[in-house]
């Protein structure tokens, strides 16, 4: 959305915190031992100079180092650039924003979050300042039904920019979504609704809030609308959707904050089921399990300063906001002294779950998590449990809620480091050797509460140069209550009376890449048999074939994992020793299709389910995928539009947008918390290293190797 890029860019208010001081609490597994010496992995810090600015310094390892950003600019500001506004922040924004009338009294802050330079005011010379620090104010005008945007210079605590967004539907808000809770609970013909099932106290009916997409209402009607699902807690502890209140609806006018209309389709009898899964409330639990610790007796092997975060060879930023949750910013990779650039950004930016159960309702349920609500402010405060093992280091995040007011979710990001199995190895059995390096990654996560589901986002950092991104799905299956068959066509039945419709998880990630500099272009690689002839006389010959993506249009493209399928990124002014581009390529995992009709409402509004890939040309107002303002959408916007511009895209400024689908056919052992499951793609770098770059990681002290 910050359609002109800012000029000049003056930091600090807000900027990463002084070394050793991380901003999130620290949770220990055992307590690092001083008096052990092993040869660190190499940390480097972040030091606030005098003049507010930040500097990369060495650790104590031989890996430290100033980062130094493409173009040359001082990628240590550029990171404070980036930075999530703090509270301060928010709060000056909003009170400019105030001040200068933009936000009615009856205004409903959606969310402030920082303006993002883009990528052309972040390639700013060294010896100029950095970027201005701009914070996007974003509300919604309930009576005039119209979603605001403000946006402001913090530091001068001026009004750059603002408009009305007409014909468009703002995002539900945190205390709209509380407030509607309520309001349903409190309606007559609700309540008389619950009465004909049989449930006497709407305390203890959980309410759900649902985007109404394109149904029930005509695109001139301005309302925001929402429709909501109900379930019971028989007993206060019991899990609600073990008693879904299947056939009771409502419409909720959120502008007006009022119940339009109280469908009940009838009462259906309500599953027996408490749906019990917590360990107070299971009875006997599994006595035969030994502890096992993850030591890091000398502490992590990462630096982290603020938001700025160095590990091994690679260093990036991290950054947050309302909608999207944790942003990857600058990840670079620093080969033989030189600090080489792989993506300047990478999110997740919408995720959909299309339902197949095409009932009256049921059909409805298409929820545009990221877009409809974002995911920010569904992110968990990791406090408590054990959603990360070993020495963790913390981010907290800041947020701004329905009044503008800052509020912070701690602990939000979490970073540790895990051993994952073998990384190299081989046994040379003439000598009788043995060479084996274990894998260790840098593991930054984020975990968000959908409703019934959870999503456990990990971005990965490899030693032999691989960014991994995994999701990871559980929580409670959506359920509806059941009388009819033991197969119905459209869902499993996971517990008596209980059903699971079938649906799709899908997430779309944005990639920018920047390898090795800022223009690249995009290759499809797949592999075919060669004929057998005169050039194959065995018939065994196989060969990669590539294909540019040289435009938008012929940049959408789907999986084929049985041609191995994938994707390169590379910079064509780059060669690596070989002669050859340098490149990272895209590997999918599984994939699905959308399997809803291309003209239904989910595959019109979510137009980007089409392609798994999609290369577009960098535009920094181009952000969503299904369009700014995806809630009661018609469809149409976002990357379907912006391809038909067919822009070129061979030795470009691109983004990769990758869709990743996670089916889900519902059993009982989903039932009542789903085991996690995995959905994600990993970057390889493929050519743009010389040779293997993890040769150089040390075995292990235990596991030497032997002659
Ligand atoms: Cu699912």
């Amino acid at each position: 959305m910050p359609a002109a890029a800012p000029a000049t860019c003056g930091v600090s208010s807000g900027g990463p915190r002084r070394s050793g001081s991380p901003p999130g609490a620290t949770h220990r597994a055992v307590a690092p031992d001083p008096t052990r010496s092993r040869p660190r992995i190499g940390p480097a810090t972040l030091r606030l100079t005098a003049r507010g600015r930040f500097r990369l310094r060495s650790g104590s390892g031989s890996q430290g180092g100033k980062i130094v950003a493409e173009g040359g600019a001082r990628a240590d500001e550029l990171v404070a650039c980036l930075a999530p506004l703090t509270g301060p922040e928010i709060e000056a924004a909003v009170a400019a924003a105030r001040a200068a009338g933009l936000l009615p009294p009856t205004s409903r802050v959606i969310s402030v979050s920082l303006a993002e330079p883009s990528r052309a005011a972040l390639r700013v010379a060294a010896d100029r300042p950095a970027p201005p620090r701009w914070a996007e104010v974003l509300a919604v005008d309930p009576v005039r039904h119209l979603p605001l945007e403000v946006v402001v210079d913090v530091a001068g605590a001026q009004v750059v920019r603002h408009r009305e967004i007409p014909q468009a539907h703002a995002p539900v808000t945190l205390s709209e979504y509380r407030d509607c809770q309520r309001l349903v609970r409190a309606d007559p013909g609700f309540r008389a609704g619950l009465l004909r099932r049989g449930v006497a106290d709407p305390a203890q009916v959980l309410v759900e809030p649902w985007g109404i997409g394109d149904f029930e209402q005509s695109a001139e009607d301005p309302r925001r609308l929402v429709w909501t699902l109900s379930f019971w807690r028989a007993e206060p502890l019991d899990n609600p959707y073990a008693k879904p209140l299947t056939g009771l609806y409502c419409l909720v006018d959120l502008d007006a904050m009022a119940v339009l209309r109280v469908d009940d389709l009838g009462a259906r009898a309500l599953p027996p089921g408490r749906g019990t899964y917590a360990a107070d409330q299971l009875g006997a639990l599994r006595t035969d399990l030994r502890p096992l610790e993850i030591r890091q007796p000398e502490g992590v092997s990462f630096g982290l300063d603020g938001w700025a975060i160095t590990w091994q060879r690679w260093s990036f930023a991290v950054g947050f906001n309302a909608r999207e949750g944790m942003v990857l910013h600058q990840v670079n990779y620093r080969d033989q002294g030189r600090v080489r650039p792989i993506l300047q950004r990478a999110a997740v930016s919408e995720i959909v779950i299309p339902y197949a159960d095409p009932g009256r309702y049921e059909g409805w349920r298409n929820a545009f998590d990221i877009g409809e609500y974002g995911i920010g402010i569904m992110t968990n405060s990791l406090r408590l449990g054990c959603d990360c093992l070993g020495e963790i280091r913390y981010l907290d995040a800041t947020l701004a809620d329905s009044d503008g007011r800052p509020y912070r979710i701690p602990n939000a990001i979490c970073l540790h480091e895990e051993d994952q199995g073998l990384l190299w190895k081989h046994v040379d059995g003439e000598l009788g050797t043995t060479e084996v390096r274990r894998r260790r990654r840098l593991v930054v996560s984020f975990v968000i509460t959908a409703g019934n589901y959870e999503y456990a986002f990990y971005w990965s950092f490899h030693q032999d140069g691989t960014i991994e991104c995994e999701v990871r799905l559980t929580g409670v299956v959506l359920t509806s209550a059941w009388s009819g068959a033991d197969d119905p066509p459209h869902g499993t039945v996971v517990a008596p009376g209980t059903l699971a419709a079938h649906h799709q998880h899908f997430f779309c990630f944005r990639l920018d890449p920047t390898v090795d500099g800022p223009r690249n272009r995009v290759e499809e690689v797949e592999t075919v048999a060669v004929p057998p002839g005169p050039t194959n006389p065995y018939g065994n010959a196989f060969a990669p074939r590539r294909r540019l993506l040289a435009t938008e249009l012929a940049a959408r493209r789907l999986c084929d994992p049985l041609h191995g399928r994938h994707w390169v990124v590379s910079n064509p002014h780059r060669r690596n020793a070989l002669g050859r581009p340098v490149g990272y390529r895209l590997v999918p995992q599984d994939n699905v299709v959308a399997f809803a009709d291309p003209q239904s409402s989910v595959r019109r509004r979510a137009g980007f389910l089409d392609h798994h890939l999609w290369v577009t040309a960098y535009d920094p107002d181009q952000r969503h995928p299904a369009g700014e303002f995806p809630a009661q959408s018609i469809g149409g916007d976002g990357l379907p539009r912006w391809a038909r511009a067919d822009r070129d895209l061979d030795d470009a400024e691109l983004v990769m947008w990758y869709v990743v689908g996670s089916h889900h056919i519902p059993r009982p052992e989903d039932w009542p918390v789903m085991p996690a499951t995995r959905a994600g793609f990993r970057l390889e770098p493929v050519g743009f290293f010389d040779a293997n770059p993890a040769l150089d990681v040390a075995p292990s002290p235990d596991c030497e190797s032997r002659r």
